[in-house]
């Protein structure tokens, strides 16, 4: 059937369709489900790492391969440093801003290096929301019951307890700091509910969340005139005798020297994964995340943990290709949108967890109930239209405004026609193991953010990952920066890269990859 018929058989299905009630699948049938359609189940993705402190745990071969890559600085780099500091914070998305804000609150002397412009980040790409227990009939009780529903369990309590209990006084702080929330008409502050929650937790702005809060955050780094290095990529960590981290190497990215950082403390918060495609999967990420964090943090001999599992947002654009893997907000589904195969019908419950909603798509897609594109994309339909239908004409232009345009500069108009969307790689469940501070196992690196792991389990809640950067970013620049204030400088070695070199040439030598990879490999792939 042609593309036009199969979008016309949306429109000729939703009267049907809005009468109709779609259960959650039963805690068996998630289960059955997941492991037959999930990508993170997929043996053949996966292989075991070779060395290292997770040596023998399984993980998706392209991250395999850059935890096992060479780095790119010569064991003999002069380490006589350009810059010293108390914090080197080492991101400049959300959770590396806030670290870089709470450590200069301490009176830290804080350098924040960033291998874009800052801001340039997943944060700044959130749309949906950051879920916060600030209403009357919702509690941080509730929130640590869900998220840990959500994680199958497999959450760190401790971390859980630490962000959902903080989350209030986040709120705060951004409001203080001038981010404009959604509100109701009585001025009190709008909750959304996001799939997999039991109660509206979604603090918004629109459609554009990171954006705002990208936007406050930039601003307040600037004010406060953190020291900044734009274009400067981390590509190696800097330790003493002791294994203690003492700085790092950046590379600066016009004119690929080096520049050696002695910091007394280390912030890694380089984001996630997605620009690694894994498993071919297009991403809604930054161009920029490409675990830079996870391969330097374990290099130097950090844990990595839960990092066999991946979350799949369940509508990544397939149609027009322009947009191939970019997010569609689960916003729209938390008002309504029903997700409908080339049959015409639900399949799923649109508000499940992520992770069964994206199987539940592969799933249709892979029995034949999927649309295909005349470049072969498959996918099933967000029917967008239906918002209007059931609250009013102009309900998507008025709560989805960044949405609308995302189609329209292609021709789309998706208040008339549903879109066409399939899962997208969207967020790294697993990644540094942190305390409730955000250290590592490695004495003065922190870890905030996307490239620590534990807090979210085998599944993350929409709006947890805007909290989680915050929480952390705070924990960890507060805690990196208190310690400075007793502590001399350590020494600065290359000692780990040698140990790590040494494990590496026994088994098997040279890694075919340079890592940290720093911008994704295109040109090769094709
Ligand atoms: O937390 C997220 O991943 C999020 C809010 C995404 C979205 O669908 O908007």
């Amino acid at each position: 059937m042609e593309l036009k018929a199969l979008q016309d058989l949306v429109h000729k299905t939703r009267d049907a369709r809005r009468a109709q009630t779609v259960p959650k699948y039963s805690p068996n049938e998630r289960d059955t489900l997941i492991k037959k359609y999930h990508p993170d189940f997929r043996e053949s993705a996966y292989r075991p790492i070779k060395f290292g402190l997770n040596a023998g745990e399984m993980t998706v071969r392209e991250l395999a391969a850059l935890l096992e890559g060479e780095s790119p600085v010569p064991a003999d780099l002069d380490l006589t440093p350009s810059h010293a500091v108390d914090v080197l914070v080492i991101g400049g998305g959300g959770a590396g801003c806030a670290a870089a804000l709470h450590a200069h609150a301490q009176g830290a002397k804080v350098l924040l290096a960033t291998k874009l412009r800052l801001g340039d980040s997943n944060t700044v790409m959130a749309q949906g929301g950051m879920q916060i227990a600030v209403a009357p009939d919702d509690s941080p009780i509730q929130h640590f019951l869900d998220t840990l529903k959500g994680g199958h369990m497999k959450n760190d309590h401790r971390l859980l307890k630490v962000m959902v209990e903080e989350g209030p006084s986040i709120a705060k702080w951004l409001l203080g700091l001038g981010v404009l929330f959604d509100r109701d008409a009585d001025g009190n502050l709008h909750v959304k509910k996001g799939g997999g929650s039991s109660k509206p937790r979604l603090l918004t702005c629109s459609d554009y969340t990171g954006l705002e809060l990208m936007r406050v955050l930039k601003d307040e780094v600037l004010n406060k005139k953190i020291q900044l290095l734009e274009f400067s990529a981390a590509v190696e960590l800097l330790s003493d005798a002791a294994g203690t981290c003492t700085g790092a190497v950046l590379q600066d990215l016009d004119n690929k020297r080096f520049m050696v950082v002695a910091a007394k403390t280390v912030i890694l918060a380089t984001g996630g994964i997605g620009r690694l495609h894994i498993q071919g999967f297009p991403t809604s990420n930054h161009y920029g995340a490409t675990g830079d964090g996870l391969s330097l943090a374990y290099r130097i001999g950090a844990r990595l943990l839960q990092i066999d599992t991946f979350q799949y947002h369940p509508t990544g654009a397939v149609y027009p290709e322009q947009l191939l893997g970019a997010l569609v907000t689960e916003g729209i589904r938390s008002e309504g949108g029903h997700l409908v195969n080339a049959k015409g019908e639900r399949f799923v419950n649109e508000l499940d967890t992520r992770d069964v909603v994206s199987s539940s798509i592969i799933r249709e897609c892979e029995e034949g109930r999927g649309v295909r594109t005349v470049t072969g994309h498959l996918g099933v339909w967000l029917d967008t239209p239906l918002l209007d239908v059931e609250q009013g004409p102009g309900t998507l232009e008025k709560h989805f405004p960044a949405m609308v345009r995302q189609y329209k500069r292609y021709g789309l108009d998706i208040a008339t026609d549903p879109v066409l969307i399939y899962p997208t790689l969207h967020y790294q469940n697993g990644g540094v193991q942190i305390d409730v501070n955000g250290e590592s196992g490695v004495r003065n690196l922190f870890v905030a953010g996307e490239t620590s792991g534990g807090l979210h389990g085998r599944n993350r809640l929409m709006g947890n990952s805007l909290l989680d950067l915050m929480v952390f970013g705070k924990r960890s620049g507060t805690e990196a920066a208190t310690r400075t204030k007793t502590m001399p400088q350590g020494r600065l070695t290359l000692d780990h890269l040698a140990r790590f070199r040494a494990e590496a040439g026994k088994h098997g030598g040279r890694a075919p990859v340079t890592s940290p990879m720093l911008f994704p490999d295109y040109v090769r792939k094709e």
